[in-house]
C-alpha cells in the first residue's frame, strides 16, 4: 500500500480510484487499509446519512435509485452503499442493483458500492460504516445506505443513520412482525412502496395506528410519517424526499441538538462494537495459544465444571490480570 498520507489526501480530494481501491483493501483485510481509514475519520461527519431498510424485495433499490436521481437533480453529490447479506444465494440481487443504478455509474457526482460479504474488516456493520466513512470523507453531500432489515446487523446499520427510511409494501403479513421486531422503532419515515397494489391505503392506516400507539408524549420529539410510493414509476418520491428534508431540518434545529444527541449514541455504539470485536479476537487468540481454551473445553466435557462457571472464571482471571 502506498504511503498512508498520500492515499488519505487523494481520497479527500475526491479521487474515485483511490477510494474504490481502499474499499477493496478494507474488505480483503489488507494491512494498512485501516490506517487510511483513521486518517480519513477526522474529515467525516459532514454528510447527511440516510438509511433505507426493509424486507427483501420491497423495492429499496428502486427507491434508492429514484432518490439518487432527484438528489442529483438538486445538485447534491451522493454516495451509496448497498448491503446484500444474502447474496451468496441470490447473486442476481446484486446484479439487479448494479443494472438499476448503472445509469448513475458515469456520473462523477455519484459513488456506489455494493457489499455482498461480511468481509475481513469485522462484520457487516463495521464494513458498512467503513465504506460510509470513506464516502463521507470524499465530500459526498448525502449518503444512502440500503440494507435488508432482517437481522440485528441490518437494523443496527439503519439505526446509525441520521434519517432512517423503513420500506414496506401493501398486505403487510410477515412484514408487520418485522416492523414490530424493532424496525418501527428506528423509522423516522415509513414508506408503503408498490402503492399501485391493492391495500396500500389500508397498510398506511395500519402503520399510522401502530405509530399512534407508541407515540411519545414529548411534543418536541420527531413524529414519524408514512408515505405512499411507487418507486418503479417514480410516484411519491418527491414527497418522500421532502419528508427527508423536514427530518433533516428537525435534526438541525437549536444548533443541531437532536443531531448531536443521536450521533453521540451512534458513536458510543460503534465504539462498543469495535471494542467487543477487538477484545474478543485478542482474548481467543491468547487463550488458544496458551492452551487455556482447550483446558476449559476438556473440563466442561468431563463435567468437572459447567460452561457458565468456566466462562465466569476465565473472565475473572483475564480481567484481573490486566488490571
Ligand atoms: N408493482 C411495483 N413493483 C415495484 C415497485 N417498486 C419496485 N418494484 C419491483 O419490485 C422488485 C424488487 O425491487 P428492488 O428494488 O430490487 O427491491 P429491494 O428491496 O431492493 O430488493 P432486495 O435488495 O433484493 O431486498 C423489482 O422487480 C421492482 O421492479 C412499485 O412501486 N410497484
Ligand atoms: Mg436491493
Amino acid at each position: 500500500m502506498a504511503d498512508v498520507q498520500q492515499v488519505v489526501d487523494r481520497i479527500l480530494a475526491g479521487d474515485v480510484r483511490a477510494a474504490a481501491r481502499l474499499m477493496r483493501d478494507l474488505d480483503d483485510g489488507v494491512p494498512g487499509a485501516r490506517e487510511v481509514l483513521k486518517g480519513l475519520y477526522p474529515n467525516s461527519g459532514r454528510a447527511h446519512l440516510i438509511g433505507v431498510t426493509g424486507s427483501p424485495g420491497v423495492g429499496k433499490s428502486t427507491l434508492t435509485d429514484r432518490l439518487i436521481q432527484r438528489l442529483r437533480a438538486d445538485g447534491r453529490t451522493v454516495g451509496v452503499v448497498a448491503v446484500d447479506p444474502t447474496s451468496p444465494f441470490s447473486g442476481g440481487a446484486i446484479l439487479g442493483d448494479r443494472i438499476r443504478m448503472q445509469r448513475h455509474a458515469t456520473d462523477p457526482g455519484v459513488f456506489i458500492r455494493s457489499l455482498a460479504t461480511r468481509g475481513h474488516f469485522g462484520g457487516l456493520t463495521a464494513s458498512t460504516r467503513a465504506v460510509l466513512t470513506v464516502l463521507d470523507a470524499m465530500g459526498k453531500d448525502v449518503l444512502l445506505a440500503e440494507t435488508v432489515g432482517v437481522g440485528q446487523d441490518e437494523v443496527e446499520i439503519a439505526a446509525t443513520a441520521d434519517t432512517t427510511i423503513v420500506v414496506t409494501v401493501p398486505g403487510l403479513g410477515d412484514d408487520i412482525q418485522a416492523l414490530k421486531a424493532g424496525l418501527l422503532e428506528v423509522a423516522d419515515l415509513l414508506v408503503v412502496n408498490k402503492a399501485d397494489r391493492e391495500g396500500a391505503d389500508r397498510t398506511r392506516q395500519d402503520l399510522l395506528m401502530m405509530l399512534d400507539m407508541r407515540r411519545g408524549r414529548d411534543p418536541e420529539s420527531w413524529q414519524p410519517r408514512v408515505y405512499l410510493t411507487q418507486a418503479k414509476d417514480d410516484v411519491g418520491v418527491a414527497e418522500l424526499l421532502e419528508g427527508v428534508r423536514e427530518h433533516r431540518e428537525f435534526l438541525h434545529r437549536d444548533q443541531g441538538r437532536a443531531l448531536a444527541a443521536a450521533r453521540r449514541g451512534h458513536v458510543r455504539q460503534e465504539f462498543l462494537e469495535l471494542l467487543k470485536e477487538g477484545v474478543f479476537r485478542r482474548l481467543v487468540r491468547r487463550l488458544d495459544q496458551d492452551g487455556r481454551l482447550e483446558a476449559a473445553v476438556e473440563a466442561i466435557l468431563a463435567r468437572r465444571t459447567d460452561p457458565y462457571s468456566a466462562c465466569e472464571e476465565m473472565i475473572r482471571t483475564c480481567l484481573d490480570r490486566s488490571e
